[in-house]
């Protein structure tokens, strides 16, 4: 085992809280963020790996943090990234991993009932269609970047979403 998978487990089982034993369904490197403390909407990031030889689905997701938490993908339409929301959720494919990242799928929290502190946690409980529900404690890391360093300040949302934005610090 390398030191990288020791890190990586002990921080899952930190991450997890209650039925991390329950499913096939693992959760490994979630964080959270929004653009200030004053953002009306935050994302949340981690790999979900389905141990299982079906494939399962997150089909949605219940926090007290976000009055609206929801699925997202980016597309690029004429050449601008957009984000949308996923109705039918994010498959995890049997003895796979599905990414939520920064320019990717991730979890979008509307309507944050509080601010993302840096270093505090959030609690978000995944809905799996096969798996049930697992849920997770996240941290807030406003600071994070991911490899790819896609910065998505200043991005559109289309459609009725946009007004429930905080359309001056897009978060994600
Ligand atoms: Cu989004």
């Amino acid at each position: 085992m390398t030191l990288k998978n020791i890190v990586a487990a002990a921080f899952s089982l930190v991450l997890i809280a209650g039925s991390a034993m329950a499913g096939t369904i693992e959760i490994e490197d979630a964080y959270a963020r929004a653009a200030s403390p004053v953002a009306k909407s935050g994302a949340a990031f981690m790999h979900i790996s389905n141990n299982g030889d079906v494939d399962d689905r997150l089909v949605a997701v219940k926090t007290d943090v976000a009055r609206s938490p929801q699925l997202h993908t980016h597309i690029i339409e004429d050449g601008i990234a957009k984000m949308r929301e996923v109705p039918e959720g994010f498959v995890i494919p049997a003895h796979g991993t599905t990414v939520l990242k920064r320019g990717g799928l991730h979890i979008m929290l509307i309507g944050l009932t509080k601010p993302f502190i840096q270093g505090e946690t959030i609690t978000l409980t995944l809905v799996f269609e096969k798996a049930g529900e697992i849920t997770v404690v996240v941290p807030v890391d406003n600071e994070r970047h991911d490899e790819m360093g896609m910065e998505m300040e200043g991005m559109k949302m289309d459609g009725d979403s946009m007004s429930n934005m905080d359309s001056a610090a897009p978060s994600n």
